[in-house]
C-alpha cells in the first residue's frame, strides 16, 4: 500500500485557507478566487491526491467551527504529518497567539511527536512590509521566550496576490518537500530537468494574451512537434496555458502571469540555488494528481 501524508489547514474564518487550497492544489486562478469570494467552508472540505510514491490528503477546515476542532472533535488532527496554522495579517497579535498555543497542545494531546506546525500570516498584500515583519517578529519572539523554548513555529508570510502569488508558490512547494524524505522523492532526472527548463522558457517568452498553435511554438522554440505536444499538456495540467475552441491554439493563463510576474522578478537576482528551488517547486506540482474519490 502507498504511503499517507496527512495535512491539515486551520485558522479562523475568512483567513484564506481554502483560496489557498484552490490557488495551488487545484491549480485554480488567483485572480478569480480574490475577485470572487468563496462560501465559507462548512465542516471539513478534504482532498486526495497522489504524489511522488505516497498519497496526500489535505484537509481544510471550515473557520466557523472552530470551537469544535479546538475542543470536542480534535481527533480531526490525529495522525497529521503537518497542521498549516492560517492567519489573516490583520489578525490581533493576541489571538494569533492563543490559536497557536491550542494548537500546540492538541499536538501534545494526540502525542503527535512527528508533526510539524506551521503558521502562514496570510493577504499580506493588504499592509506594508514594515507591518508584516513585525507582527512576525512578535510571533516569533513570544515562541522563542524561555517558557516556549522547542515549541518554536516556522511562520512564513503568504499571499495569493499577484506580487506575492510565486513566493507563495515556492513555500508550498518547499513545505511538500518537506513532508517527503530524499528517498520518497522523485529524484528529477535529467529528461524532466530539461522538461522543466523548456517550460519554464516557454512561460517567458509567450507574450500576454497572444495565441499560439504548435506549429509556431515548435518554430519559435525549435522544439520537436511531439516535444510540443508534452510541454502544452504539462503547462495545461497545471492551468498555465488555456486553449482556444478550436482546441488546437493556446495562450498563457491568468494563473501563470501571477506566476511569471514573480519568476522574472527572481530571475533578475537570482542565485544558482533559487532557479534549483524552482525547479523542484514546479516539479512538485507537475507531479500532484488529484485522487477523485
Ligand atoms: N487580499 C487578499 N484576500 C485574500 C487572499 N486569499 C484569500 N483572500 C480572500 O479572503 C476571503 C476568504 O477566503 P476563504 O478562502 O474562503 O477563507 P477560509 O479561511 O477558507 O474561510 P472559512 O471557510 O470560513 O474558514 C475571500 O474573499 C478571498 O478572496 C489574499 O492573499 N489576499
Ligand atoms: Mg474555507
Amino acid at each position: 500500500m502507498k504511503e499517507s501524508k496527512k495535512m491539515v489547514l486551520v485558522g479562523p474564518a475568512g483567513v484564506g485557507k481554502t483560496s489557498i487550497c484552490k490557488s495551488f492544489f487545484e491549480m485554480g486562478n488567483p485572480k478569480t478566487l480574490l475577485d470572487d469570494s468563496l462560501e465559507p467552508t462548512r465542516g471539513i472540505n478534504s482532498s486526495l491526491y497522489s504524489l511522488f510514491n505516497s498519497h496526500f490528503g489535505v484537509f481544510d477546515l471550515a473557520g466557523q467551527e472552530n470551537d469544535l476542532w479546538l475542543s470536542t472533535n480534535q481527533d480531526v488532527f490525529n495522525n497529521s504529518n503537518l497542521i498549516i496554522c492560517i492567519f489573516d495579517v490583520m489578525n490581533s497579535l493576541e489571538s494569533i497567539i492563543s490559536f497557536l498555543i491550542k494548537i500546540l497542545q492538541i499536538k501534545k494531546r494526540l502525542h503527535l511527536s512527528e508533526c510539524k506546525i506551521i503558521s502562514f500570516i496570510h493577504k499580506i498584500d493588504l499592509v506594508e512590509p514594515s507591518y508584516v515583519f513585525h507582527k512576525i517578529k512578535a510571533i516569533d519572539d513570544f515562541f522563542k521566550s524561555q517558557y516556549h523554548r522547542g515549541q518554536e513555529i516556522d511562520i512564513y508570510k503568504t499571499s495569493i496576490a499577484e506580487e506575492f502569488f510565486f513566493s507563495t508558490c515556492s513555500i508550498l512547494g518547499e513545505i511538500l518537500n518537506l513532508l517527503f524524505n530524499q528517498e520518497e522523492r522523485a529524484q528529477i532526472g535529467e529528461k524532466e530537468l530539461a522538461n522543466i527548463k523548456n517550460e519554464i522558457k516557454m512561460l517567458l517568452k509567450m507574450e500576454k494574451e497572444v495565441y499560439y498553435d504548435k506549429e509556431i511554438l515548435s518554430h519559435k522554440f525549435d522544439f520537436k512537434i511531439d516535444d510540443v505536444n508534452s510541454h502544452i499538456d504539462r503547462l495545461l495540467q497545471i492551468n498555465f496555458v488555456q486553449s482556444n475552441e478550436t482546441l488546437n491554439s493556446f495562450k498563457l493563463t491568468e494563473r501563470s502571469y501571477y506566476f511569471k510576474i514573480g519568476l522574472e522578478k527572481e530571475l533578475s537576482n537570482a542565485i544558482n540555488d533559487d532557479l534549483e528551488r524552482n525547479i523542484e517547486s514546479f516539479h512538485i506540482f507537475l507531479s500532484l494528481n488529484k485522487i477523485i474519490v
